[in-house]
């Protein structure tokens, strides 16, 4: 069968902002029948060492995070490349990108400018099928929703607090339905806000729209938020309402061979610092733990897995940049036992499928998450669904990039069980 207009007519980017004010692509596909996707690309601000390049024109436009040159790449190498290709050809579509670029890491086209034009295929494509992107990707089998990690404090690089760790997210485990679980966390957000303000904390936000008061450590932190929790009517703990879950972002940390905490100036070696994280999960309702040791401690991850792998989950995030090769480094070697997926990490729809279907091949957790700069654009919610990754990873309830995942999900439950 021939299906009408899949051909690609044309892609085309244009320069926006994203949620911190710095440019990034929106790239458009359309096919000879004038059928049009569209997607933007996220940006992150703890990037891992071995992400694909994220290509930015330098000098002091934007503060030289211009991206003139990856729009001029879409409009001029990437149309000529993929002209008259079929938008259905998703794996030969990213191959040709992958091959005109040349290098390991997308450097020379721009991880962004490819991504943007390999999500926007896929779109195109979903709309030339008349199904929504989740139905195109996962076909029969896209029927669950994930469980949202929801962030409501924030910390590390993204915020201008006192605490180190990154990320604090809750998870109703025990919630019949998406939107079910959405509203207790809103629930538990709402209860934060009030505890905070009650000890004269600061409600301000991070760049995911998590609170960002300035709390002594960790503990300090999940002793508030379980306060929340609990004010607000829920448990927490194995087979209760809600689990906790923390992004260390680690590799923030790393000083030479040692841990050095940026903002409390407190030093771990690798063993101490594993010894830390198994007190923490001792003593606390932990769901997972993502990135609590650097992107090159191989042996840290090892040791940290065998520990308490079994516990709780250990999350690659910079571990393994989405990068099929170094999970399978990983799982060879037995370190972690879950991977964040963030498809412009490896910059390209397709190698972002292989990453998610060698993790499930071999029992790894996977999460589908956005990036610390997003915009309004959606894509990653429906790739939630479309892949069946059991948890999605996309900030707290408020600033509109990050309700935007929550409320297209909302959609997409009420589309499918309705
Ligand atoms: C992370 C992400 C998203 P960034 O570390 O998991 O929360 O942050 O996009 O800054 O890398
Ligand atoms: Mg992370």
């Amino acid at each position: 069968m021939k299906l009408r207009g899949n051909k690609i007519a044309e892609v085309s980017a244009l320069e926006i902002i994203d949620s911190r004010g710095n440019p990034t692509l929106e790239v458009t596909v359309k096919t000879d029948c004038g059928i049009k996707g569209c997607a933007a690309v996220p940006s992150g601000a703890s990037t891992g060492k071995f992400e694909a390049c994220e290509l930015r024109d330098g000098g002091n436009r934007y503060m030289g995070k211009g991206v003139e040159n990856a729009v001029k790449n879409v409009n001029t190498e990437i149309d000529s490349i993929l002209n008259g290709e079929s938008v259905f050809a998703q794996d030969r579509l990213d191959t040709i990108m992958i091959n005109r670029d040349g290098t390991g890491n997308k450097s020379k086209l721009g991880a962004n400018a490819i991504l943007g034009a390999s999500l926007a295929a896929a779109k195109a494509a979903a709309k030339c099928i008349g199904q929504p992107l989740y139905r195109y990707i996962g076909g029969i089998t896209a029927s669950g929703l994930p469980v949202p990690m929801m962030n409501i404090l924030n910390g590390g690089a993204h915020a201008a607090n006192s605490l180190d760790v990154q990320e604090f997210m809750i998870l109703p485990m025990g919630a019949a339905s998406f939107a079910e679980g959405l509203r207790w966390c809103c629930e538990v957000y709402h209860t934060l806000k009030q505890v905070l303000k009650e000890k004269g904390l600061s409600t301000g936000v991070g760049d995911e729209g998590g609170f960002a008061p300035d709390l002594k450590d960790e503990e300090e932190a999940l002793n508030v938020i379980i306060e929340a929790i609990e004010r607000a009517g829920y448990r927490t703990g194995n087979g209760n309402e809600f689990m906790i879950s923390m992004d260390v972002a680690a590799s923030e940390w790393k000083n030479g061979n040692r841990y050095l905490l940026p903002k409390k100036k407190l030093e771990y070696t690798t063993e101490s610092l594993i010894a830390h994280w198994e007190e923490i999960v001792k003593q606390y309702p932990i769901y997972s733990i993502e990135d609590p040791l650097d992107e090159e401690d191989w042996e840290g991850w090892t040791a940290l897995t065998e520990k308490i792998g079994d516990q709780v989950i250990l999350v690659g995030d910079d571990l393994f940049v989405t990068n099929p090769e170094r999970l399978q480094h990983g799982i060879r070697v037995k370190a972690a036992n879950a991977i964040l997926i963030k498809p412009n990490q490896i910059g390209s729809l397709s190698e972002t499928a292989k990453a998610i279907r060698i993790a499930k091949e071999n029992g790894y957790k996977t999460i589908l998450s956005h990036r610390s700069g997003e915009t309004e654009d959606t894509t990653i919610a429906d790739l939630a669904v479309g892949f069946g990754t059991e948890l999605i990873k996309t900030g707290a309830p408020c600033r509109g990039e990050r309700t935007a995942k929550y409320n297209r999900l909302l959609r997409i439950e009420n589309e499918l069980y309705s």
